[in-house]
């Protein structure tokens, strides 16, 4: 379908990728299962070729990634500071801030830029942006189909599809287009376990995440006449689970889920004075753009952004937007 629209751009990929050794892969901050999964079906692809790879993402990983096939190549700051590459790709990173500007390595090191936002800045050497592919992953596999058959593998499909299968909330969400459907059939053929992975992804939870659900929707406020669902968590919630921040993925969903919500969002306390937000839209309500006013990015309906303020005061400024945004706009009209 698709695949032809980039031909020059993944022959171009395929050339550097042979000419270059030491290879740098990032991923945007706290990475996501499309994060994650593309950036080690890329790097499978990589070290095939014979080079030294290093994946990197700043902030927190679940640890449930760390399963994954090829995990080990993440590396730790110390690593990372010591290794000079001469390619970097980047992956699902709509800006170079959200690689905590890890991109510009030096003179003569080519950027590749592989994503799917549509807030992408197009900070690449070689830009690479689809905003129609549902998942970061879906790119990746449209290049090793064209430039590297053999390195699709059953490890290799079994990463492309964590990353589709996350990003389309596991088949459900408004991205979840036909390209998406047959390349996870595809993958399937080439030896992903589907029921395997969705236990593991989407249904298996830690005992210390539930705590902390519970904690955290015990913080759940509904607004807007109903319109708006926030909530929150707190360092001191995190101390009392026993949990990790990175436990959180997927919280937003339960403000979201909420019948007559349309705007919702997660607060993340990640340190004193630095809220994560993430905010979930249903219908034509465009978070990204909220997102990106205040230096974040993503999806019309789903989107992040990092305030440096208290959890009361992010709160508010969220809050402020979200009523200005269903202002003149009566509810009642339509499904997500
Ligand atoms: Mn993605």
């Amino acid at each position: 379908m698709s695949e032809e629209r980039f031909a020059r751009e993944f022959d171009a990929i395929a050339g550097l990728a042979a000419a270059r050794r030491r290879v740098l892969v990032l991923g945007h901050v706290d990475p996501d299962g499309d994060c994650v999964g593309s950036m080690l079906a890329l790097a499978h692809y990589l070290v095939g070729l014979g080079s030294e790879v290093v994946c990197f993402a700043p902030g927190d990983m679940a640890d449930l990634y760390r399963e994954l096939p090829l995990a080990r190549l993440f590396a730790s700051e110390e690593r990372l500071a010591s290794f000079e590459p001469d390619l970097v790709f980047a992956l699902d990173s709509p800006t170079a801030a959200r690689t905590a500007n890890l991109i510009r390595r030096g003179d003569g090191v080519p950027v590749v830029n592989i994503d799917h936002h549509p807030t992408n800045e197009r900070y690449g050497d070689i830009n690479v942006v689809d905003e129609s592919a549902s998942a970061a992953a879906i790119i990746v596999y449209r290049l090793l189909a064209r430039v590297a058959p053999g390195a699709l593998t059953p490890e290799t499909a079994g990463c492309l599809y964590v990353g589709v299968l996350m990003d389309t909330g596991g088949f459900r969400f408004r991205n979840t287009n036909a390209e998406a459907l047959a390349a996870a059939a595809r993958f399937v053929e080439l030896g992903a376990r589907p029921h395997e992975l969705a236990h593991d992804f989407l249904y298996v939870k830690k005992l210390s995440s539930l705590k902390l659900l519970s904690l955290s929707l015990a913080s759940l406020e509904v607004r807007g006449g109903g319109r708006i669902g926030v909530m929150h968590v707190s360092r001191r919630m995190l101390e009392e689970a026993g949990g990790a921040m990175s436990d959180t993925e997927g919280f937003v969903d339960y403000a979201a889920s909420i019948d007559d919500v349309e705007l919702a969002a997660l607060f993340r306390e990640v340190a004193p004075g630095e809220v994560r937000v993430s905010l979930r839209s249903r219908n034509d309500f465009n978070v990204a753009a909220l997102a990106e006013a205040h230096g974040g990015g993503g999806h019309r309906n789903a989107a992040g952004l990092t305030v440096r303020a208290g959890l009361d005061e992010a709160k508010r400024l969220i809050l402020r937007s979200f009523e200005e945004m269903l202002a003149g706009r009566p509810g009642g009209g339509g499904g997500a």
